[in-house]
């Protein structure tokens, strides 16, 4: 039997823009959830969009061969900046197909690999500076870890140095980014005719997409100039060729998939970072656990590359983080656009979907479906992520990395990163809450931070005070 999709009533042209708070889209939907059940409607922009807050539904939507991914909302605005980038192409266009195939390779496990000793290197300096702070400093989480995965980016795929450890400020990419993507949230939430009439806003985001043009276009002109053979993503994107085609990227294409990369491969994975440490500051038996594997598994010997798949139970505290908090915290559906419905039933014939319409994944709902992870999923519980338990979670119940063709290319690129940046640091650092009584808060710009988050780091009492200075800056004798 075919039911009503429930929702809030809404109000003559605003529709239910009022029923979605736009400084934090994503928990005041999930709020919906608990009033109005696993799924239900608004209309938004003068359009009607289905939410989904269950494993069941979820796992129904997640057949390619009957849905496909649905560029809308806030993600339609992002195309002003980056058009049919990887992130915001719409299904069927060519340019995604491209680049997907180009890129991919780029970004493959023994790719990653290579680009080990870059990344070490960057957290070497973020480990230096929080030694240097002493444990009185007090650490701005979000703002270092952003710092670690925007020049970690830069340099693995681009090859540039953004050096934001040696500067107050942030990246101005990071600026103009940050505020581009909450300015494409909230025009998402006006209609057209509002938008066009806010012409300062206008002005302001059309200058942070020249900014980030800028720094995209910049990168490529460096790279034209001093040519080099290293296999990185931006090497692929200059000289690659589609393997299915022969077909080069555009030119567009290049700077669209520049600062898609720059944005997805950073904001998603220091929110990750931040996440952890709050989840671990407030768990301190998950915290004692990361600290004693990190012992047995590397003492006080240097990290290499062998040691990254050796640490399951950082890897299920990373899990866990992304379950409770995934950084990247919605995406939609719909039915295919080459289906000949016109519209198809989901929920074992329950509930009418028309074609086009977007029906978006509330992950952190999801992610907390009591009926796949208990009555204690809203706790902090790495147990339930390691390999065993991890392999035994029902299909899509568990997806921060997006779905199927269109799922995150840059996972293994950001795992090895979190991992190394976590080993690293539990290997030199303690570390505590600045307030023990901080109430996490959370900031969202389409991706999600903790808010306001601080704390203190002291280098672990076995540590050779002079140790960080000694294996930095000493270099090895050329004999040795
Ligand atoms: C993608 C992605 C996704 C999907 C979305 C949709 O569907 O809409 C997701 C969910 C994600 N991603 C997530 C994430 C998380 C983290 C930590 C990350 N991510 C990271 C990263 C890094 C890098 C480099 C990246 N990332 C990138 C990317 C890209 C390019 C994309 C698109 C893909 C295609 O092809 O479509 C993504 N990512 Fe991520």
């Amino acid at each position: 039997m075919t039911e009503t999709i429930p929702g809030p009533p809404g109000l003559p042209i605003l529709g239910n823009a009022m029923d979605v708070d736009p400084a934090n889209a994503i928990m005041s939907l999930g709020l919906l959830t608990d009033t109005y059940g696993p799924i239900f409607k608004l209309t938004l922009a003068g359009r009607e969009k289905l939410y989904i807050g269950s494993v069941e539904l979820m796992n129904e939507i997640c057949d390619e061969k009957r849905f496909a991914k649905i560029v809308h909302g806030p993600l339609e605005q992002v195309r002003t900046g980056v058009a049919d980038g990887l992130f915001t192409a719409r299904p069927g266009e060519e340019a995604w197909a491209i680049a997907h195939r180009t890129l991919m390779p780029a970004f493959g496990p023994l790719p990653i690999q290579s680009m080990f000793d870059e990344m070490h290197g960057i957290a070497c300096q973020l480990v230096v500076k929080w030694a240097r702070f002493g444990p009185n400093e007090k650490i701005n989480v979000t703002d270092d870890f952003t710092r670690l995965t925007l020049d970690s980016i830069a340099l693995c795929a681009m090859g540039t140095r953004f050096n934001s450890f040696y500067h107050d400020e942030m990246h101005p990419f990071v600026a103009a980014m940050v505020d581009f993507l909450v300015e494409s949230g909230q025009r998402a939430g006006r209609l057209p005719l509002a938008n066009y009439f806010r012409r300062t806003a206008q002005q302001k985001y059309d200058a942070d997409i020249a900014l980030m043009k800028k720094v995209a276009t910049d990168l490529i002109a460096e790279r034209r100039a001093n040519p080099t053979d290293k296999k990185d993503l931006l090497n692929a994107m200059l000289h690659g060729r589609d393997p299915k085609t022969g077909q080069a990227l555009t030119e567009d294409s290049i700077k669209n998939n520049m600062i898609t990369f720059l944005i997805a491969g950073h904001e998603t994975t220091s929110g990750l970072l931040s996440f952890l440490f709050y989840n671990l500051l407030k768990s301190p038996a998950s915290y004692q656990a990361v600290q004693r594997e990190v012992d047995d598994v590397i003492g006080n010997n240097p990290i290499t590359i062998e040691h990254m798949s050796k640490l399951p139970y950082i890897d299920a505290c990373l899990r866990e983080t992304l379950r409770l908090t995934p950084t990247a915290p919605a995406f939609s559906v719909s039915i295919r656009p080459d289906s000949t419905e016109e519209s198809t039933f989901i929920g074992g014939g329950r509930y009418e979907v028309k074609k086009g319409q977007p029906m978006t994944v509330l992950l952190p709902k999801i992610h907390r479906d009591p009926l796949v992870y208990g009555p204690d999923a809203d706790e902090f519980k790495p147990e339930r992520m390691l390999p065993e338990a991890f392999s035994k979670l029902p299909p899509n119940s568990w997806k921060p990395f997006g779905n199927g063709s269109r799922a995150c290319i840059g996972r293994p690129f950001a795992w090895q990163e979190a991992i190394l940046a976590v080993a690293m640091l539990f290997q030199n650092f303690d570390f505590r809450m600045e307030d023990p009584s901080y109430q996490l808060e959370i900031k969202t710009t389409l991706t999600l931070k903790p808010k306001d988050f601080y704390m203190r780091a002291n280098v672990r009492a076995h540590i050779d005070p002079d140790y960080l200075e000694k294996t930095l800056y000493v270099a090895p004798s050329k004999d040795s």
